[in-house]
């Protein structure tokens, strides 16, 4: 078989290293906006995809040959490896993931299991290994951050507030730092089997920190993310940690040991840094000009492709996921434009 050729463009951006033009690839680049995986889902649950890895390669697959993107993301959820160590999830459409027990008391804590990825997720791991083979582009591994996935464990499914998650962070702190040590541990174990499989870069999905102020952050947070970072410094995989609605935690981010930085709509890349962040940044077009028109979308995205390329260490993506009623054509032409206009 022939070899292939690795396009190593996002992984040098990373680096902040020079590239000849700027990555793209997209949050929730695989999903139902995409007729071929709605008809995936027909005949699979979500955790049936994750289960066969023919097939969870195959949508991971999917995105990076319709759109052209410069790097994969697996397939799979924030909440994959939680359920094999006891938290009785299920994904439901339209819905997000529903949680049967959720937690209360650190007894309920005590009860989660340590994550064996070779016994909990060997699909998984399967899957990242078939498409090492397959891939001419990276593939980014990942996994939810603690506090957002102790807001579903907590909340028992999808939250605005994210009331219940913060009562028990106040209320019951040693049993909110033994779950955070229990997802901390949960995490790096997952994401060094991932990059030990094939993974060249993790993304961890901080997607609701947001929620908590500076103090707060720094407090109940910091200290797991600082330990999940460090110890992925031991491996060669640039590591992007991401959040929705959190450019008032930036300073704090910006001192933890990770290579880029994931921005949402909310924050440019030049308030970024002049805010003083030197590391590599992610994004981050707000999704919703996906479904504006053309002109409104294209002059936006060169705005951000302008002020990423002001430095090395720009990934081009969105500021969130994909939404289901994005269309295919678009999202193609997109990557197509900034690849493009990235080269001048
Ligand atoms: O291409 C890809 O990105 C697909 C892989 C992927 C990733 C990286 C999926 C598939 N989910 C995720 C991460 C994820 N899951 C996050 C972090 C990113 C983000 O903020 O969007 C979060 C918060 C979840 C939790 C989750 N799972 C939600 C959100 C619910 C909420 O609170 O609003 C939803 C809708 C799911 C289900 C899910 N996960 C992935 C897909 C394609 C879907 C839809 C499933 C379906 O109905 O078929």
């Amino acid at each position: 078989m022939e070899k292939k050729v690795m396009n190593d463009t996002f992984l040098r951006a990373c680096r902040k290293e020079a590239t000849d033009y700027t990555p793209v690839w997209y949050m929730r680049q695989a999903g139902r906006y995409q007729p071929e995986y709605r008809k995936i889902r027909e005949q699979y649950s979500f955790f049936e995809v994750n289960e066969n890895p023919e097939v969870c390669a195959e949508v991971t697959r999917l995105p990076v040959e319709q759109l052209g993107v410069d790097a994969a993301i697996l397939f799979a959820d924030i909440m994959t490896p939680l359920k094999p160590i006891g938290v009785d999830v299920e994904i439901r459409s339209g819905v997000g993931p529903v949680i049967a027990n959720p937690i209360e008391s650190v007894s309920d804590v005590k009860r989660l299991l340590d994550l064996q990825p070779d016994k909990h997720v060997p699909m998984i791991l399967e899957a990242i290994k078939l498409l090492r083979e397959q891939l001419e582009v990276p593939l980014i591994g990942f996994a939810g951050a603690p506090f957002t996935l102790a807001s579903y464990m907590i909340e028992g499914g999808p939250s605005k507030h994210y009331h219940k998650t913060k009562a028990f962070m106040y209320a019951q702190p040693a049993a909110w730092q033994a779950l955070m040590d229990k997802l901390g541990e949960m995490t790096i174990t997952y994401l060094h089997a991932q990059i030990e499989a094939g993974a060249s870069a993790v993304q961890v999905f901080d997607s609701w920190v947001g929620a908590l102020n500076q103090e707060d952050y720094e407090r109940h947070i910091a200290p797991v993310m600082e330990s999940i970072f460090s110890s992925l410094q031991k491996t060669d995989a640039p590591t992007i940690y991401f959040g929705v609605g959190a450019g008032h935690l930036l300073s704090n981010w910006n001192q933890l040991p990770v290579d880029v930085l994931g921005l949402d709509w909310r924050t440019s890349i030049t308030e970024a840094r002049q805010l003083g962040v030197e590391k590599a940044l992610q994004g981050n077009l707000d999704p919703s000009l996906l479904l504006a028109s053309w002109d409104q979308l294209e002059g936006k995205a060169k705005e951000i492709v302008d002020e990423g390329r002001k430095k090395p260490g720009h990934i081009f993506n969105l500021g969130h996921g994909v939404f289901p009623d994005a269309d295919v054509d678009t999202l193609r032409r997109l990557t197509d434009m900034v690849h493009q206009y990235s080269r001048k």
